[in-house]
């Protein structure tokens, strides 16, 4: 549309409309084709759908199916369906659990990669339709419906592309070489019809996508509304050839269920490139386009968006297990997130301008366990105690500093309504307030509607007259929450916008007040073997338990470093000025100070095998890459120094990059003689670990003893040759 010549001048006058220039942008964009890249930027706004999920709070998924039972993280699509049997299921409990951890959505792993199907789809026998559970009439899905509208939280389903089932079974539809045929969406089944006058879709799709576009016909019409569907981008068993037509699918959700959020490689919800639940420091909504998982450290800077030739509005989803794994084991029992390990969690997701996919494995029960529902309360009744109240007062003074007195009143940062924005008037983007009460934690909140624009904040305390800076900023976006040192009630501060792309808009600004600050206890344990713990801040006492039971302010006082020859669950609890931080718990192998490496298939020189047994995370094992690649099986013999007791293994993959070079299958040999060291005593794969590359703990059938442990990584996780190990242990309990 061209606008007459004598309108323009009018509508440059508006504050929304003359920001889009970016004259405003400050520092001044440094030549024109930055310019140009941050008008382009500022151009780019949420969808209403986008908006409306930015809103969701925290929410959850529930990772729950024939894993659950067989123990894995993935499994391999030939289980028998007779394994799913939950005798206790029961979605009510499930939906009360996280609605208490303040849970607005619930998202069922309806199926997972081993082709599973929670619900009894039409279109295989491979679901609860050939479980023993409920006799094969039952349907988790519908349940899980019916309790999340009884108590008003939303529905998503998580349906994986990958299908092993339909790799491995006779038959099978995966990557099957069909070829693409006409086809009618719901394609109609005997004795199973749709409702009456159901909506039909034409496409031209092979035999893979034709089941997937049903199956996902079915989630999308038969349970209510589906407010985020999730296609997740693992993949255990690449290489078939299968082509996914994910065209079609987005735009028959689209269709059917135009509100609904398409997440990871979808077109509203980008995967954040961790399973560990948090957001980058500075994160942008609006990035660069891209087909595949965006995993870079700097997605949207100014120097980012430059570069790029398509700029689109894809907020980053931070997803991550209350447990180490994302199914449920009863060996993790004792790992579950405290609820000051999930607050730091929200504030390195939420409070990053990302949103939080926190999921809670169901038991095999049926049943959320006792310690999640409790965790997960205390999770609830922390953010409710932290942003229940506003610690903000009034403006210094008790009116607004005419210096920056804003277009609209600073009151519309304190009232809670997205609607009401204050946007500096004129030069100075600075705004001065007092706190009411204590606080430390310092909120703010963007006008995302009009795009995102801050670049820089910072916040400072005036002391004695002069202004010393508290904490800074990058980024804020729909959220930006910074822990801060604690100021005391009547503290005058000031929040300065150092850099934006155009004029700040600011919808909330918040102060708060977390109680407890207390970390974590860190343990670890030096070259000699001795345990020792610490917290921060210090100066807490620092109580702890070897038995596995929960450490209580009545268990043993911490005092200095000690041995654990056996090494052992060790779980703990800081307590400062009466009041308990979090629990924490890890599980210690046998001490490694008289190992030593007899030899390796291959090693780089500053990447010796010794540095898989130094008890160091950060140095690591790497295989030989600089001259040649050796190719896998990679292997390592350890004198022990003695023969030992051993109940399991342990392998810790490289930290320094997410899930490069991890061993995939292994297998252990312990025994006494290093020349023959007998049958193996673990052999296997380690699921999901590129994705989720913590330690991974493979229990022995039974105890072993030996003197000589010999691990073989046989193939590593991404098929590329280079292979490394942080840690390698034996465990002892
Ligand atoms: C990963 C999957 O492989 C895991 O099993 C899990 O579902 C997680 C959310 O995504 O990529």
């Amino acid at each position: 549309m061209k606008l007459p010549a004598l309108v323009l001048p009018l509508l440059l006058a508006l504050p929304g409309f003359a920001a889009e220039l970016v004259d405003e942008a400050r520092p001044a964009a440094a030549s024109p084709e930055e310019r140009a890249a941050l008008s382009r930027a500022l151009a780019v706004r949420p969808s209403p759908a986008q908006l409306k999920w930015q809103k969701l709070g925290v929410y959850a998924f529930l990772h729950f199916g024939v894993n659950t039972f067989s123990d894995r993280e993935w499994g391999s699509g030939k289980e028998d369906p007779a394994l799913f049997n939950p005798v206790d299921l029961d979605c009510r409990q499930w939906v009360a659990a996280l609605k208490a951890g303040g849970c607005s959505m619930v998202m069922l792993t309806v199926k997972h990669h081993d082709g599973f199907c929670l619900y009894p789809s039409r279109y295989t026998r491979h679901s609860v339709a050939s479980s023993p559970w409920k006799k094969g009439q039952g349907d988790v899905l519908r349940e899980l419906a019916l309790a999340s509208k009884e108590a008003g939280l939303k529905l998503g389903v998580y349906l994986s592309p990958a299908d092993l089932h339909e790799i491995e079974a006779e038959g099978g539809r995966y990557g099957n070489k069909s070829i693409a045929i006409d086809s009618v969406i719901p394609t109609p089944v005997a004795g199973r019809p749709f409702a009456a006058g159901h909506r039909e879709f034409k496409f031209k799709v092979d035999d893979y996508n034709r089941y997937f576009l049903n199956q996902l016909y079915e989630l999308l019409t038969e349970y209510g509304p589906i407010e985020e569907v999730w296609f997740d981008g693992a993949n255990p068993h690449p290489g078939t050839g299968q082509k996914y037509e994910r065209d079609l699918w987005y735009g028959m959700i689209h269709q059917l269920a135009p509100e609904a959020m398409i997440a990871v490689d979808g077109p509203d919800v980008r995967w954040i490139g961790n399973e560990h639940g948090h957001a980058r420091e500075d994160e942008w909504s609006v990035v660069p386009f891209a087909k595949g998982d965006q995993t870079g450290t700097d997605l949207g800077s100014r120097a980012a968006i430059l570069k790029a030739d398509k700029l689109i509005w894809k907020p980053g989803e931070c997803d991550v297990s209350i447990r180490p794994g994302w199914f449920y084991h009863a060996s993790q029992d004792t790992q579950v997130r405290s609820p000051q390990n999930l607050f730091d969690l929200y504030l390195a997701s939420i409070g990053r301008n990302g949103s939080f996919l926190l999921n809670v494995p169901p038991d095999r029960r049926g049943r959320v366990s006792d310690a999640d529902v409790r965790n997960l309360a205390g999770f609830g009744e922390m953010i409710q105690y932290s942003f229940g109240s506003q610690a903000c007062g009034a403006w210094s003074d008790g009116k607004p500093n005419p210096a920056n007195l804003a277009t609209q009143a600073p009151a519309a940062l304190l009232d809670n309504a997205t609607a009401s924005i204050w946007t500096p008037a004129g030069q100075d983007w600075s705004l001065d307030f007092s706190a009411r009460d204590a606080a430390s934690l310092f909120m703010l909140e963007e006008d995302i509607t009009q795009g995102q624009r801050i670049e820089k904040f910072s916040l400072s305390q005036e002391q004695n007259g002069t202004w010393k800076t508290l904490a800074t900023g990058g980024t804020v976006g729909a959220r930006r929450i910074l822990q801060i040192p604690e100021v005391a009630a009547g503290s005058k501060l000031r929040l300065s916008i150092d850099a934006s792309r155009a004029q700040p808009r600011l919808t909330e600004l918040g102060l708060f007040f977390n109680g407890n600050c207390l970390g974590e206890v860190a343990v670890s344990r030096n070259s000699q073997g001795l345990v020792s713990f610490a917290v921060a801040p210090a100066g807490a006492e620092i109580r702890y338990t070897l038995d596995g039971s929960e450490p209580t302010a009545a268990s043993p006082l911490y005092r200095s470093p000690f041995a654990l020859e056996q090494g052992g669950l060790v779980r703990t609890l800081a307590i400062a000025k009466g009041r308990p931080g979090a629990l924490g718990s890890q599980l210690l192998g046998l001490p490694k100070s008289q190992w030593k490496i007899l030899s390796a298939s291959s090693e780089e020189p500053d990447s010796l095998a010794l540095a898989a047994i130094d008890g160091d995370p950060k140095t690591m094992w790497h295989s030989g890459w600089r001259k040649s690649k050796t190719p896998p099986p990679h292997e390592v013999l350890i004198d022990l120094g003695a023969s030992l007791n051993s109940t399991g293994f342990t392998y810790l993959p490289r930290q320094d990059v997410r899930g490069k070079c991890c061993g995939d299958y292994f297998i252990v040999y312990l025994g006494d003689d290093p020349n023959k060291l007998g049958p193996a005593v673990a052999e296997g794969r380690f699921d999901n670990i590129a994705n989720n590359p913590i330690e991974q703990v493979i229990r022995f059938k039974q105890a072993a003893s030996g003197r000589y442990l010999k691990v073989v990584f046989l193939k590593t996780s991404d098929d590329h040759p280079e292979f490394a190990a942080a840690e390698i242990g034996l465990l002892g309990k």
